[in-house]
């Protein structure tokens, strides 16, 4: 794999930082920060978090948001659902702020006061992949497993970029959504009026964009369809993914489709409480005084501009 080769070029982080982990990431001092900061009472209990494409070490990740989320939301089971670290960035430059240890820390500190933590790695992680089956500094990694709800159902926990193969679109586009859409609308105007002066034939940004857009929502149905084909394969109730950065819940001919998002953009993790119901927490740390913030919604399908 020649993604691995990032791994190789530790020796370029501060020394430090490398410690003497077979991880290819700094672990923090122990308890040098972490939960104990969070009053008892600001503190949310969840039987279960799952959370993924986290990307820490690119300037993209919302680590502060997502530090803060975990000191803030506690469960019996941590699932890190993949794309946690991301080694092809670092491969390129070392990134690693201070906000991004803290994530880290709020990890260890989850362990020490005894939740599960399960490592599901992902395509930006995928070196983690050849220590699966291991346990490292109380992280359990796995190449999937199974979830089984507090009711009983049982969730294939996979990050999702197996599926690809089958499924090649612009994804990125599919993020974009219907804001950049009506703005790609006026910038059309725009386009169309310099294109005009300069005796060039009309041609549509917009119309290229819808196209784009609309190639993105078939992405992502394809996705959610081919991983829940799989679930429903191995005879079980539905899946637990990350990859595409798309929160959703979401029945799919009988079988549970979820998504847990990410935390680049959307800052978004999927929560089981004590009687196995799922839902999609969007967290915003702005509004955390005084009291804990939640918006927590159904998650909804991508609009598709007509
Ligand atoms: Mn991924």
């Amino acid at each position: 794999m020649a993604e691995n080769a990032w791994a190789r070029d530790l020796h370029k982080a501060p020394a430090a930082l490398r410690g003497s982990s077979p991880l290819p990431f700094p672990l923090p001092t122990r308890r040098a920060r972490g939960t104990s900061q969070t009053p008892a009472h600001r503190i949310r209990h969840h039987r279960t978090i799952f959370i993924s494409d986290t990307h820490l070490g690119t300037r993209g990740c919302k680590a502060d948001a997502l530090a803060d989320f975990l000191s803030k939301n506690n469960c019996r089971t941590l699932y890190l659902v993949g794309d946690i670290v991301d080694g092809w960035r670092l491969k390129h430059r070392w990134f690693w702020p201070d906000a991004h240890n803290r994530v880290l820390e709020e990890i260890l500190h989850k362990i020490d006061t005894g939740t599960r933590v399960i490592y599901v790695p992902g395509n930006h992680d995928e070196v983690l992949r050849d220590y699966c089956g291991r346990e490292i500094a109380g992280v359990e990694l796995m190449r999937e497993t199974v979830h089984e709800t507090a009711d009983g159902r049982r969730l294939l926990v996979l990050h999702g970029d197996q599926f690809d193969g089958v499924i090649a679109y612009a994804r990125w586009l599919a993020f974009l959504g219907d804001w950049a859409y009506t703005r790609a609308l006026e910038l059309n105007e725009v386009c169309a009026a310099i294109r005009k002066a300069f005796g060039l034939p009309y041609w549509s940004l917009s119309a290229y964009l819808k196209n784009k857009v609309k190639n993105a929502v078939e992405y992502i149905c394809r996705f959610e369809n081919a991983v829940v084909e799989e679930a429903r394969t191995r005879g079980l109730d539905g899946v637990v993914c990350g990859h595409i950065h798309h929160a959703a819940i979401r029945d799919i001919d009988g079988v549970l489709y979820t998504n847990d998002g990410d935390w680049v953009e959307s800052c978004t993790a999927l929560t089981e409480d004590a009687h196995g119901n799922l839902e999609i927490l969007h967290w915003a740390p702005s509004q955390a005084e005084p009291a804990p913030a939640f918006i927590s919604e159904p998650a909804e399908g991508l609009a598709v501009p007509a």
